[in-house]
């Protein structure tokens, strides 16, 4: 197929091993075939495309950095990003539901799951058996995550599970859920709850505007039973969700540049070929500087990636260093398919053009996994010493 445009400017390809180049080049190859043809249908119908699922799952989208024997794909840090570097090409809805399933469900039950756990869900996932989700937004609680009150009772032989997370990717048709909630002392713990449970139930979130193709819920639980053997053991306290985070918000660092590739590719080819007062419009200096800012911004957005990569290769990668690469990039992504959509005139607002939708899915974006404030003031934190954040 006609492959979309890197772009690569600064020979980033070049730093890149040949595992890194085939991973991207097979995600990239199958998300032209697969996802672009359908994805505007999906997001104009707002419905996730399950038929995408063993794709997904066949390019190593679902756990690619869990290793081989659990299911996952065994590739390092800088093949998971440009997987959702691709992936974010053709949709922000369709890499939220692998980021979540990666990051957000297999790692926590990959990182403080016990082998038994382990082994029953691992697999399921990386195959997309089993899709998930990952409950830790609550109605009240947003930014505030700390603050959650769903909670579980020790019953003795199993635990009582209350509460309710809202804005929840997956949730819908979600197999299992990673919900995080507090003990009896306000400990915040991670639970694996399974559809079926009596009492839980995930209703659909309608009427979004922005990442259509992604189906969003909640999560409600009422005196849901869970046997003690689904609690994860290996970590409590928000840090063991917020490490989730790091996964994820690292992922979408790179996949928000994929967005901004294909929004930054369609405007350049529109304005070769667009003719206004008699030249291609890509000829006139307003256009030019539009063109080469989003280049920039794009360039300098990959570098920062590859950088962040490396460092979590070696697991030298903060969570400061995280959510600056996320903030970045998601604006300039953001950015980028504002001006771009403008090149593109009024041809800009259809869907015959993925750009539009691109722009109203990184309002999501910029949006979940910490917004674009919190984590200017994880920076804050982070040079100063002192939390502004309450
Ligand atoms: P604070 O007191 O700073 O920290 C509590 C404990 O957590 C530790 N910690 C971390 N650990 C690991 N990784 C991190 N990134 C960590 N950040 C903090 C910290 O050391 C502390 O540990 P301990 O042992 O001392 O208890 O917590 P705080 O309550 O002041 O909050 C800090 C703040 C605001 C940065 C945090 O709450 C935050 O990041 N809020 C944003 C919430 C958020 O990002 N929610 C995302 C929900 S999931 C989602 O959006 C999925 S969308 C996916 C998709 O569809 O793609
Ligand atoms: P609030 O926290 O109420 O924030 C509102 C505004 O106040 C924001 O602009 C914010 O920056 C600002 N603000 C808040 N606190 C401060 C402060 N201290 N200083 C300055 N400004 C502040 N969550 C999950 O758990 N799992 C999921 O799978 C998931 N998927 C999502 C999918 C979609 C489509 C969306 C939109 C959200 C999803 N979320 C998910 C939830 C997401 O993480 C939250 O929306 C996000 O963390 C913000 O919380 P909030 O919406 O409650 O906003």
């Amino acid at each position: 197929p006609d492959l979309f445009q890197a772009p690569d400017y600064y020979n980033i390809d070049e730093l890149l091993t040949d595992e890194h180049r085939m991973v991207r080049d097979a995600a990239r190859e199958w998300v032209k075939k697969e996802v672009s043809p359908i994805i505007e249908d999906a997001a104009q119908q707002a419905t996730f495309p399950t038929s995408i699922v063993n794709g997904l799952a066949e390019i190593g989208a679902f756990g690619p950095y869990i290793p081989e024997e659990y299911g996952g794909a065994g590739l390092d840090q800088i093949s998971y990003g440009l997987i959702m570097q691709e992936i974010e090409r053709g949709d922000s809805g369709v890499r939220s539901t692998a980021s979540v399933q990666s990051s957000l469900v297999m790692y926590p039950i990959y990182k403080y799951g016990t082998e038994e756990q382990r082994k029953k869900y691992l697999p399921k996932l990386a195959s997309g058996e089993f899709m998930g989700s990952f409950g830790l937004t609550e109605p009240d609680h947003g930014s505030n995550p700390g603050g959650m009150v769903t909670n579980f009772k020790d019953k003795g032989d199993h635990y009582l599970l209350n509460g309710a997370k809202m804005w929840i990717s997956n949730a819908p048709f979600c197999d299992v859920a990673v919900v995080w909630a507090k003990n009896e002392e306000g400990r915040i713990h991670g639970l694996i709850v399974e559809r079926g449970m009596e009492g839980f139930t995930t209703p659909e979130t309608h009427n979004k505007w922005s990442l259509r193709a992604s189906a969003t819920g909640e999560l409600i639980f009422q005196d849901v039973k869970v046997p003690k053997e689904n609690l994860l053991p290996g970590r409590s306290g928000l840090g063991a969700p917020l490490s989730c985070l790091d996964s994820a918000r690292f992922g979408i660092a790179w996949g928000a540049i994929g967005a901004a590739m294909d929004c930054y590719d369609t405007a350049l080819r529109y304005a070769k070929e667009r003719i206004q007062f008699g030249k291609p419009i890509a000829g006139f200096q307003l256009q030019q500087k539009k063109l080469a800012e989003m280049l920039t911004e794009i360039t300098k957005a990959q570098l920062l990636n590859l950088r962040l990569g490396q460092l979590r290769n070696k697991d030298k990668a903060t969570s400061a260093q995280i959510s600056m690469a996320k903030r970045n990039n998601v604006e300039i992504a953001i950015n980028i398919a504002r001006e771009a959509r403008q090149i593109l005139g009024g041809m800009g607002i259809t869907g015959e053009y993925s750009i539009m939708r691109h722009m109203m899915n990184l309002e999501s974006v910029i949006t979940y996994e910490g917004t674009h404030d919190i984590h200017l003031l994880i920076t804050g934190l982070d040079i100063t010493g002192i939390p502004a954040f309450k």
